[in-house]
């Protein structure tokens, strides 16, 4: 019943009902782990399907996942008491030459709300900030976004530094971006092209499921 409500809680982008509801569950001995995945992140789920089919749009997704880091914010000491992991570590950014961010800021509230630790180096990252922070964090997702037809390019770039390196074999490499399309992903050599946020999520979790 409370996790019930507080997946509804997110759905709504209510960040203070979200906050009573996971202070209450664990008042009531309800572990971390069950607040996170059948309230919090069962609520973003619903949220990411109903933004596929258009149901949702933009303003709602960033009000849920405004709910969904309040929420987080006061699990995470459990979290970590009890153990919880991360499903996976995703390196994020928009690459270089492009400023844009919405839709990369969207994909990263997915994967979080989808169990992954993201590290997100942000805006106009150049190739050798990828190269970095793959090594420092060794991630088995490399995630780029690209907004514009000319930075489409940094994206073959990345997956260049990436074999240079030679780390293109330890990490999956996933693209998106209006202007980007299964076509440029076959041709770059990347692992996968998806064309929405929530689309993103469920592609990153099946690459760890199968990993
Ligand atoms: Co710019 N801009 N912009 N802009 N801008 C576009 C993209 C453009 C289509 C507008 C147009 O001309 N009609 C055009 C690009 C044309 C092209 O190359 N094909 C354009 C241009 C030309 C420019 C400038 C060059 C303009 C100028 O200065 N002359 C300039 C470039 C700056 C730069 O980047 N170097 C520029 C600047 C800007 C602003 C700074 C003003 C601002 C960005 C603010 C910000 O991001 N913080 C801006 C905006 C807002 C837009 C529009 C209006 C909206 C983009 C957006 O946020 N969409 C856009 C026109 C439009 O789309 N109507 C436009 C909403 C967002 C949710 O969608 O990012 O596509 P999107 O993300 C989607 C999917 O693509 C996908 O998931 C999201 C939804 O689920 N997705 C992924 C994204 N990344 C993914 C990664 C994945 C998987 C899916 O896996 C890793």
């Amino acid at each position: 019943m409370l996790l019930e409500q507080l997946s509804l809680a997110i759905q709504r982008g209510r960040a203070k009902e979200t906050v009573e509801l996971v202070q209450t569950g664990l008042e009531q001995g309800i572990s971390a782990q069950e607040l996170l995945d059948q309230g919090l992140l069962a609520g973003m789920g619903v949220v990411g399907e109903k933004f596929k089919i258009n149901e949702v749009f933009v303003p709602e997704v960033l009000i849920a996942a405004r709910a969904l880091n309040k929420g987080t914010e006061l699990l995470k000491a459990r979290l970590v008491a009890e153990g919880v992991k991360p499903i996976g570590t995703i390196v994020l950014g928009t690459v270089q030459g492009d400023l844009h961010d919405i839709g990369k800021n969207l994909v990263r509230m997915m994967l979080e709300g989808a169990g992954f630790a993201v590290v997100d180096l942000g805006v106009d990252v150049a190739p050798e900030r990828f190269i970095a922070a793959v090594r420092e964090h060794q991630p088995q997702i490399v995630a780029m976004s690209s907004l514009l037809t000319t930075t489409m390019g940094s994206q073959r770039l990345v997956m260049q530094a990436l074999e240079e390196a030679g780390l293109r074999k330890s990490v999956k490499v996933m693209v998106g971006g209006a202007p980007v399309t299964q076509e440029f992903c076959d041709e770059i050599g990347a692992d996968g092209y998806t064309p929405d946020a929530a689309s993103a999520a469920d592609m990153a979790k099946s690459f760890v499921v199968a990993a």
